[in-house]
């Protein structure tokens, strides 16, 4: 089991926390995820197979910044 907690900026509503759950929960290895764009965090937890430079990856690509 692997949690990672993101840093995130730019996320101004819920609206932009469920494109970072849906974006990231078909990820490989991702088995779930929590953004809370209040305090600008994203958790992720999943297995071994889960790499964070594609996470963050994916998160940038829907136009929000990792820290
Ligand atoms: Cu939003």
């Amino acid at each position: 089991m692997k949690e990672l907690k993101l840093k995130v900026e730019k996320m101004v509503c819920e609206g932009c926390e469920n494109r970072i759950v849906n974006a990231l929960s078909s990820l490989e290895g991702v088995e779930e995820v929590k953004a809370s764009h209040v305090e600008g965090t994203v958790l992720v937890k999943g297995n071994d197979t889960m790499q964070e430079n594609i996470i963050q990856e994916r998160i940038e690509d829907l136009g929000f910044e990792v820290k």
